[in-house]
C-alpha cells in the first residue's frame, strides 16, 4: 500500500477515568495506530494523549507500555510520528524523542503537506479569557517549579499529578463542551491568522469537540473530538481533509 496519508488524533487522555477503562481505550488507540500505519506517511498525536505524564531524568511512569511499545515499533518500521505536548502531558524530557523516536512539538507548527499549508497545535492557551489557565500554564512552564516538582519523590508527585489532572479535566469539561459557534476562540484565532498568513488548514485538539469550520475557499478549521466520549480523528489524503470516527 502507498503510504501517503496523514492522520491526526488527540485528547485520548489515557489514565482516566480508571485503570480498566483507560486500558480498553489504550488498546483501541493501538488498533487505530496499526490501522493508520498501513497507509500513513505521518501520524500526528495532537496533545493530551496522557491525562498526566511526568517523567524524571532516569525514570518514567509505569503505565502505557503497550502504547509506548507500539509507537516505537511504528517509528522503527519507518512511519513518522509527531507528538504535541498538551496541557496534561507537557512535563516531558527526552524519553519520547530518544527512546520512542517521535518528533516532539511543544507549540504550534506550520507545515507544508502536498502543497497545502497546515497549522497544527494542541490548542491550549488560545482562549485568552481563561485567566486561571494562563496563570497555571506560566507556573508549570517555569523552570524553577519544574525542578522543584521533579525533586519530589514520585510516590507523592505522580499521585498528586494524577489527582490534579483528573480534577482539572472535570472542572473544565462543562465549559469545554459548550459549543460557542462562531464565537469559538479557536475559530477567531484562525480568522486573525489568515489575515497575514496563507494557511489552508488548521487542526486543533484541546476543545474536546468534533467541529469543522469553513474559513474560505480551500481553508478549513478542524477541532478534534476526544476519545473519552468519542473516538474521532482526521485524515488528509492528498486532496481532502476529513473528520472520521474510529470504531
Ligand atoms: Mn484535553
Amino acid at each position: 500500500m502507498i503510504k501517503n496519508k496523514y492522520y491526526f488524533v488527540g485528547d485520548t487522555h489515557l489514565g482516566v477515568p480508571n485503570y480498566k477503562d483507560s486500558l480498553e481505550r489504550e488498546k483501541k488507540l493501538i488498533r487505530f495506530l496499526l490501522e493508520a500505519e498501513k497507509d500513513a506517511k505521518v501520524i500526528y498525536l495532537m496533545g493530551d494523549i496522557f491525562d498526566f505524564w511526568h517523567e524524571y531524568k532516569y525514570v518514567v511512569p509505569k503505565y502505557y507500555v503497550r502504547l509506548l511499545g507500539t509507537l516505537a515499533s511504528i517509528v522503527d518500521r519507518g512511519t513518522e510520528i509527531h507528538f504535541f505536548t498538551g496541557n496534561h502531558d507537557q512535563w516531558i524530557r527526552d524519553y519520547f524523542q530518544k527512546e520512542i523516536g517521535m518528533i516532539v512539538h511543544t507549540g504550534e507548527i506550520i507545515v507544508e503537506i502536498d502543497n497545502k499549508t497546515f497549522l497544527l497545535a494542541h490548542g491550549d492557551g488560545i482562549d485568552k479569557r481563561d485567566k486561571t489557565y494562563i496563570f497555571m500554564k506560566r507556573l508549570f512552564t517555569s523552570k524553577f517549579i519544574r525542578i522543584l516538582f521533579a525533586s519530589i519523590h514520585p510516590r507523592w508527585a505522580i499521585a498528586f499529578g494524577n489527582k490534579w489532572s483528573s480534577g482539572s479535566r472535570k472542572s473544565h469539561s462543562e465549559y469545554d463542551m459548550i459549543d460557542k459557534g462562531e464565537r469559538e476562540p479557536h475559530f477567531q484565532y484562525c480568522l486573525e491568522k489568515i489575515k497575514n498568513q496563507n494557511i489552508n488548514y488548521f487542526i486543533f485538539g484541546h476543545r474536546h469537540l468534533n467541529k469543522e469550520f469553513n474559513i474560505g475557499e480551500n481553508k478549513k478549521l478542524i477541532i478534534l473530538s476526544d476519545w473519552i466520549n468519542d473516538s474521532g480523528f482526521s485524515i488528509w489524503d492528498g486532496t481532502n481533509l476529513e473528520i472520521k470516527k474510529f470504531e
